[in-house]
């Protein structure tokens, strides 16, 4: 069963800034038209209502967004590139790998980018100025946003029905819904979680049938207890025992021992609103243990049901019931990002740090780092233009300030050069 993943994703690169010159007739060398790169594309997670697992992911776990194209002459600007889609089941909740931080939970059924393309270069048309009429440099594409996610599928179900194997939870969820799950006499029969919709008086609540769980699931024994994130956002829980005790002998022991997984898995969904259901009584069951059952439902304040899932006695009670209650209880659960957008660089502040280091000056700041990121930096002229942008913002000065002679050597994310009066 796949619901966890962990993936990397890119988005694409911004095309290159061409370097072109207009062609006429008689005229030896044009002004500058160099057209700009294309934007690259993003990522994009969108809900695709149609899956329950997350099974796309298994044998693909990288995925990058097509880079924009390069500028071209006569100022065509290089097709951006497309966006990347990844379809998920909704209630997709995607964290970061490395802080295992909430980013989004894709409940709300809306696409979203996950990781923006980057700016396409500009062209040489940009750099034309009175004195500079022959740019012969233009600025490279930015790199596309890359992150390393994991994706958590917690689906979006009101009711979750929970129990030991072979109690007829999916016998039930066949009866009250149009969901055809697989129904079977042995253990594990559900491997993967289903969801039905049930319609009681025109009102619909979605209802989470899942693997069984059994005593020492939190150890891993069984199929473990992680498919319990399915039921992880529920609105309330129906708790299925088999009250004939046809495979096990003492149905209080056996719901006593779920709610002991529940709490191990988290303490949270133990206190989620639980209805108690005997099932199987078509099969006859044993007085005293029905007593004994009932007095620990009024301790801790549960309602007890009795239903057939093979006759369907009791059914649509139970199922009144519980439509009834959902109206009283707290919505679905969702995850708010845990992220704080980061901050927007404020460009305007053309600020740098410089740190002395071995005598080398090191020059560092946001701003500069873009900078640094758009220019091609094999050109000679494209070198010259950083350097004016050093001069004119500052950076030349505030080195001055530092104490830089003639001769140093500077350093800007990558880009050594030595410091000429
Ligand atoms: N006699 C009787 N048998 C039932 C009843 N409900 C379910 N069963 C039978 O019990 C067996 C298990 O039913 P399932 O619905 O597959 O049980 P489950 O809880 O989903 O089991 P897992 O998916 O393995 O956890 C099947 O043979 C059902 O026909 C019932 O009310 N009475
Ligand atoms: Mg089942």
């Amino acid at each position: 069963m796949i619901d966890k993943v962990a993936i990397t994703i890119k988005a694409g690169k911004g095309g290159d800034g061409a370097v072109s010159f207009r062609r006429e007739k008689y005229v030896a060398k044009g002004g500058p038209d160099g057209g700009d790169g294309g934007k690259g594309g993003n990522v994009v997670f969108v809900v695709d209502e149609g899956t329950n697992t997350l099974l796309d992911y298994k044998n693909r776990r990288k995925f990058k967004a097509p880079d924009g194209d390069n500028g071209q002459g006569r100022k065509f600007a290089g097709k951006s590139g497309s966006d990347l889609h990844l379809p998920v089941p909704r209630g997709t909740v995607i964290k970061d790998t490395n802080t295992g931080k909430v980013i989004h939970d894709m409940s709300d059924g809306q696409p979203y980018i996950a990781a923006k393309g980057g700016r396409g270069g500009w062209g040489n048309t940009h750099f034309a100025t009175a004195t500079r009429q022959a740019p012969r440099f233009a600025k490279n594409g930015y790199e596309g946003e890359y992150k390393e996610l994991t994706l958590e599928l917690k689906m979006l179900a009101d009711v979750g029905l929970a129990g030991f194997p072979n109690v007829g939870k999916s016998t039930l969820l066949s009866k009250i819904s149009a969901a055809n799950p697989k129904v079977a006499n042995y253990h594990f029969t559900t491997l993967a979680p289903n969801l039905g919709v049930v319609r009681i008086y025109e009102k619909d609540f979605v209802v989470a049938d899942i693997p069984g769980l059994i005593e020492g699931a939190s150890e891993g024994l069984g199929l473990g207890h992680d498919f319990l994130r399915h039921i992880d956002r529920c609105r309330l829980i129906l708790h299925i025992f088999d009250l004939s005790a046809s495979e096990r002998e003492d149905p209080l022991e056996d719901i006593k021992k779920i709610n002991a997984e529940l709490k191990k898995y988290s303490p949270d969904l133990a206190t989620r609103p639980q209805i108690l259901v005997g099932n199987k009584i078509d099969t006859g069951y044993d007085k005293e243990t029905l007593t004994k059952i009932k007095r620990y439902a009024s301790r801790k304040g549960q309602k007890l049901f009795l239903m057939s899932g093979l006759t369907g006695q009791g059914i649509d009670e139970l199922m009144r019931y519980v439509s009834e209650l959902l109206e009283t209880l707290p919505p679905l659960t969702t995850y708010e990002s845990e992220i704080t957008e980061e901050a927007e660089i404020d460009y305007t502040d053309r600020s740098v740090d410089i740190k002395i280091e071995d005598g080398v000056y090191h020059v560092e700041g946001e701003w500069i780092k873009r900078v640094c990121g758009g220019v091609n930096f094999d050109d000679r002229e494209s070198l010259m233009f950083f350097q004016r942008v050093l001069k004119n913002s500052g950076v030349i000065e505030a080195l001055e300030k530092a104490g830089i002679q003639d001769g140093d050597t500077v350093e800007i994310y990558g880009i050594e050069f030595d410091f000429v009066i």
